[in-house]
């Protein structure tokens, strides 16, 4: 009984040491540089070739009305993104310096007839990693394809002047009662 308790403890155990294998990282380069997973693929649509104001209201309609632009890198068929490793389908782009919270690639058009995907930045932030087989619907033919990003992120955090009136006058009220029970 406590044989077969034992056995099918550390059974257990392996069956949850191999499920908790900690996620691997990708990597690109002969000096295999670390650029974390795939990030999470959100959303696409078909914006075509429109311009910016169109794209960050796509954006908006996604994410929520406060986020805001941040930067968008030019990619011409391609070009920054780096295959990694591990899978050939799978490619990494440097946002150097920059960790946003969000971004989209721009690609020719799709057979899903989308032209924009926005994903949210995982681990590597400062890396941007997409699988070009999105989802089972659609996928970028190459990295070829890839024409733009465009990098987004929360606004700034602005202190609500409601919060410090009130922060204030719970302070003075209590200086006036301190002062009372003396
Ligand atoms: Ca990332």
């Amino acid at each position: 009984m406590r044989k077969s308790i034992l056995i099918s403890a550390s059974i257990f155990l392996c069956v949850l040491l191999a499920g908790a294998n900690p996620a691997w990282s990708l990597t690109v380069g002969s000096g295999n540089i670390d650029v974390g997973e795939v990030d999470t693929w959100i959303a696409s649509t078909d914006l075509g070739n429109s311009g910016e104001n169109t794209e960050l209201l796509w954006v908006q309609s996604v994410l929520g009305s406060d986020i805001v632009f941040q930067e968008k890198t030019e990619t011409e068929e391609g070009a920054g993104w780096l295959q990694t490793n591990e899978d050939p389908r799978v490619y990494a782009f440097d946002f150097v310096g920059d960790d946003p919270e969000y971004f989209f690639v721009k690609t020719g058009s799709t057979a899903s007839g989308n032209t924009h995907f926005l994903f949210e930045n995982v681990l590597n932030f400062s890396w941007g990693v997409i699988d070009l087989d999105l989802n089972d619907i659609e996928s970028i033919k190459n990295v070829d394809k890839l024409s733009h990003i465009d990098e987004y992120g929360a606004g700034a955090p602005v202190p609500e002047p409601a919060t410090l009136v009130l922060l204030g006058s719970g302070l003075l009220g209590l200086a006036g009662f301190s002062r009372k029970a003396k």
